[in-house]
């Protein structure tokens, strides 16, 4: 199997190319990851390079211990993915221990995998664990809006759920379990790693304050769903906001206690507080 051709490159291009069309992607702004399953590694194996060096991760994932992923590569930008895949992506193989990585495919200009592996691979690790290993796709991306509402709203996980699931009724749907936010701090290494994946332990939603978004999710089309659901209710919000600062009606508490009934979800009431 050619490996441009498999299905899973297509739609990590198609997904690549969908956010770049979103205007989420500035630049070199965002970063993606796959983690293959065992066919696809097999489907693909006699037209990987033969190996090359190991290269530290940042980070330890025993968890990921020899697993291969498709990743964007450090400093290309989502624009040209499509253009010219090859020389924007990768695949990477871990190895023994979840230390290190080798370059098995693409780039072949050059270049390293995303600057934010570490934080791409310990979601994965944590994802792979309690999801029984249904979820293989990881996504950062510059959401314009809902980067703007961390200027605005309170850094915690429960006014940001709450405010984002006031926006749209399919919300609570889409996001159960809510969304977490972490303060301000530095990208592309392991201690903004390790918040992020303490967040992915319960929700499939990380906000980065002042930069973006992670989101984690079984296949393209639900990871990329997801962002999009999420962003476009930051887009609500703010245009309410823009309005006015008070909303004259929403959905209130025991709306969404209802609407979990007749969708048989769990939404947790921590975030359905009274508000004054
Ligand atoms: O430029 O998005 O967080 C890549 C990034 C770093
Ligand atoms: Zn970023």
């Amino acid at each position: 199997m050619r490996i441009l051709e498999s299905k899973f490159v297509q739609g990590f291009i198609k997904m690549a190319d969908d956010g770049f069309m979103q205007g989420w992607h500035e630049r070199n702004g965002g970063n993606l990851s796959y983690r293959l399953k065992p066919e696809e590694v097999e489907s693909i194996k006699p037209r990987l390079n033969s190996p090359g060096n190991w290269t530290p991760i940042g980070t330890s994932v025993p968890g990921l211990s020899g697993e291969y992923f498709l990743v964007t590569g450090s400093g290309k930008y989502f624009r040209n993915i499509k253009v010219d895949p090859e020389v924007c992506i990768a695949i990477i193989e871990l190895d023994e221990k979840g230390e290190n990585y080798r370059i098995r495919w693409g780039l072949v200009e050059g270049g390293v995998p995303t600057s934010e592996l570490p934080s791409h691979l310990m979601n994965h690790e944590v994802k792979k664990r309690v999801t029984d290993g249904k979820h293989r796709v990881i996504y950062h991306a510059h959401t314009t809006n809902t980067i703007a509402l961390t200027f605005v709203l309170p850094l915690n996980d429960e006014v940001f759920t709450r405010e984002l699931w006031e926006m749209a009724t399919e919300c609570p749907v889409v996001f159960p379990e809510g969304v977490g936010v972490i303060g301000w701090m530095v990208p592309g290494g392991r201690d903004i790693a390790i918040e992020t994946s303490k967040l992915m332990e319960r929700y499939n939603v990380a906000i980065w304050a002042h930069h973006g978004m992670f989101c984690s999710g079984e296949d393209f089309d639900l990871t990329f769903g997801l962002m999009h659901t999420v962003e476009k209710s930051a887009e609500i919000l703010l245009k309410v906001l823009s309005v006015t600062p008070h909303k004259l009606q929403t959905i209130q508490p025991q709306n969404f206690r209802d609407l979990a009934d007749g969708f048989r979800l769990k939404l947790p009431e921590r975030f359905l507080y009274e508000k004054e």
